[in-house]
């Protein structure tokens, strides 16, 4: 005896796990794109057709009471709650309104598919307290949604009354409407909603007899009053180094079933970015922007519509590569309560030595055998100190370094070329300078000289590491050799000097 009980209870156990499992109430997800008939009485939406009479509508569940007769206590915590049910069809009162008449996109459903709260016997009509009957539907509201735009004009009829509905624990009144064609009232559901789990529960009345609710927002209609856009931005790189393209993506969508227009997105280029610059594609019918670049850059995003934007630069020495980009939603439009108006991208710079040669004394016109000051300066661009590396300074053909011999400090020459070790520089602007003298050998034009720096440990931008500067030559100006008189030629000289003066001494006596 002993055994047989503990086993039936453990199987009515196990039965009521199994009858609790399969009577989950479904609580469909609501976006701004769901179909209104998710909402309805009656009705299957995944279906897509009504319910059929006798079975249970899992999405709409009741719970009676004899102890709220104004319906404004709601039910409490311990209240029990069953599906509703569609009656069965010789249960639906011909004097209520049909479901065809309203489409097929709703019907009735009652706490007993008899129609009834209560059958009787044992139950005795008019119930005395009067039924308060509680349909509750429940839904998750989708994270992008902004509840403040969610907003549901419900029509319905109800046998006997309604007295209010509670959104979410907060109660408001509605008119009692009634069951026939042409009886039916609206409630306005505009809240207060959440994100997530949201508990819609009407309260109605019951006298006796037949017991039900028809409730139903029309095919056409949106839950959202506005479109939500949702902002997603991602970068094309956690880590950059300088000289590199970093590419930011900015995704507008438009998740609501109206168009927006006038909205505009800002997006200034972080400090990190060098000459930034726009582009645009599309999804889902939408057009890009005419004008790019022009800050706030201003859009119309069509329903289900997509803008993508990128925001293509080079990576700086140094500076920030976060990047925010912000939208005002415009006309129609809100921002997701998913993302927010805003959304935000980072990366960051390795910092890595830029070193880089200029020629900061270079005469460019030389004469033969003249000796000449030269200066290279390397400058250090990067964002991280050096700690190495070389400058080769190589002359053109027809130069020699002078004296040959002497190199400045840390350089040695080799022909035509001068190799020095170069010092740590600190970043962002640490320099060094060799100076040095040449001189040309032999008339050419228009040659280079170069000077290139290499083997900087960590350097990776290259492109600025050669400098080269023009140089000509010209032939020195010969000075004409003056003849020097010989003792003969000097002799010859005072002799014609002292006999020009006699001739002119001559001339005075005579005269
Ligand atoms: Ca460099």
């Amino acid at each position: 005896m002993k055994f047989k009980k503990i086993s039936y209870l453990s199987i009515s156990a196990f039965a009521f796990l199994l009858s609790g499992m399969s009577a989950a109430q479904t609580i469909p997800t609501i976006t701004c794109k769901s179909s209104p008939l998710s909402f309805n009485t009656g009705y299957d939406q995944d279906a897509g057709q009504l319910l059929a009479n006798g079975s249970q509508d899992q999405q709409w569940w009741v719970s009676s009471t004899q102890s709220d007769p104004s319906g404004s206590i709601g039910p409490g915590s311990t209240a029990t709650w069953k599906p509703t049910s569609v009656p069965y069809a010789a249960n639906i009162s011909p004097a209520w309104v049909s479901a065809t008449t309203l489409g097929n996109e709703t019907n009735w459903v009652s706490p007993d598919p008899t129609g009834v709260t209560y059958t009787r016997p044992p139950y005795s009509y008019p119930y005395t307290p009067a039924v308060t009957n509680y349909y509750r539907m429940q839904f998750n509201l989708s994270p992008e949604v902004p509840p403040s735009a969610l907003k549901l004009n419900m029509d319905y009829n109800n046998d006997d009354a309604m007295l209010g509905v509670f959104i979410n624990n907060s109660f408001q009144t509605l008119p009692a409407a009634g069951f026939g064609a042409g009886s039916a009232a609206t409630a306005q559901l505009n809240g207060p909603w959440v994100t997530g789990l949201n508990t819609v529960i009407f309260s109605m009345a019951d006298y006796g007899w037949s017991s039900g609710l028809l409730a139903h927002i029309r095919s056409g209609a949106s839950p959202c009053s506005e479109s939500p856009l949702e902002i997603t931005k991602s970068v094309s790189k956690p880590i950059f180094v300088p000289g590199e393209v970093a590419a930011y993506t900015i995704t507008v969508s438009n998740l609501g079933t109206l168009d927006v227009t006038g909205a505009t997105l800002a997006d200034p280029s972080p400090s990190g970015l060098l000459n930034g610059s726009w582009t645009c594609s599309t999804s889902g019918g939408a057009t890009c922007p005419a004008a790019l670049g022009s800050a706030p850059i201003g859009f119309d995003l069509v329903a289900g519509g997509q803008l993508i934007f990128t925001l293509s630069g080079t990576v700086a020495e140094s500076g920030s590569l976060t990047n925010t980009a912000t939208i005002a939603p415009g006309t129609g439009g809100v921002c997701a309560a998913s993302t927010g108006c805003s959304a935000t991208a980072t990366a960051s710079i390795n910092p890595v030595p830029n070193l880089a040669p200029t020629w900061t004394i270079a005469p460019t016109s030389l004469a033969i055998g003249q000796t000449t000051q030269y200066q290279v300066t390397v400058t250090n661009k990067g964002g991280l100190g050096s700690t190495d590396g070389q400058l080769t300074i190589t002359l053109p053909a027809g130069m020699v370094f002078t004296p040959a011999q002497t190199a400045p400090a840390n350089c040695s020459i080799s022909a035509a070329s001068m190799v020095c070790t170069l010092s740590a520089l600190t970043a962002l602007g640490g320099t060094t300078s060799v100076s040095f003298n040449a001189q040309a050998n032999a008339v050419f034009s228009a040659q280079n000289m170069t000077a290139q720096v290499s083997q900087v440990t960590g350097e990776l931008v290259l492109s600025d590491n050669v400098a080269s500067t023009p140089v000509a030559s010209f032939a020195a100006p010969i000075k004409t050799a003056e003849p020097v008189p010989s003792l003969q030629e000097w002799g010859l000289v005072t002799l014609s000097f002292i006999l020009a003066m006699l001739g002119v001494y001559r001339n005075r006596r005579q005269s």
